[in-house]
């Protein structure tokens, strides 16, 4: 793995917490994105290397929604920059980890994506990503 790639916040209502971390950061969201794929709707902001990415539940069967229902606002998920998404997933299930899908999604800020279940990784949700169309 390379890095964090960005790090995921569960928000109840998205332009109030953009207004929230913009006070917090002194940088307001580089881009908003609506994920249908995955009923989340995102933004960004850059932080030096890394991001954080806020998710509002676009429908209330999404994961964001269950979460937040069970377990409040907060940490969502952590993501991980790979270089080859499709050996890092091969090379997880061989570990032992549980993948949340056989094959990479497209999911926000042009990346393929993968989860790994958190029951396999301490509890915390992991996503593994690789932007779409990069070298590798
Ligand atoms: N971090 C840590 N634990 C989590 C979690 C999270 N984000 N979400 C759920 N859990 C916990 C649940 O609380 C539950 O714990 P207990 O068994 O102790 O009660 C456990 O994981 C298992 O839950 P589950 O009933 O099997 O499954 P859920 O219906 O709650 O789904 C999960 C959990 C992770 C499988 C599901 O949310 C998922 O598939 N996530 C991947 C996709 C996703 O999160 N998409 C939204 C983000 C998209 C984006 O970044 O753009």
């Amino acid at each position: 793995m390379k890095k964090v790639e960005h790090i995921g916040i569960a928000v109840k209502n998205l332009s109030a917490s953009n207004e929230l971390f913009t006070k917090l950061f002194g940088a307001v969201p580089y881009k908003e994105e609506e994920v249908q794929s995955e009923h989340v709707i995102t933004s960004f902001f850059q932080l030096g290397d890394t991001k954080i990415e806020l998710l509002e539940a676009g429908t209330p069967d999404s994961a964001i929604a269950k979460f937040i229902e069970k377990r409040g606002e907060g940490i969502h998920h952590i993501a991980f920059e790979v270089e080859d998404i499709y050996a890092e997933m091969e090379r997880m299930k061989q570990e032992g980890f549980i993948l949340l899908n056989d094959t990479p999604k497209e999911g926000a800020d042009n990346k393929l994506i993968c989860f790994l279940h958190p029951k396999s990784t301490n509890g915390v949700l992991i996503e593994l990503c690789q932007e779409i169309n990069s070298t590798f």
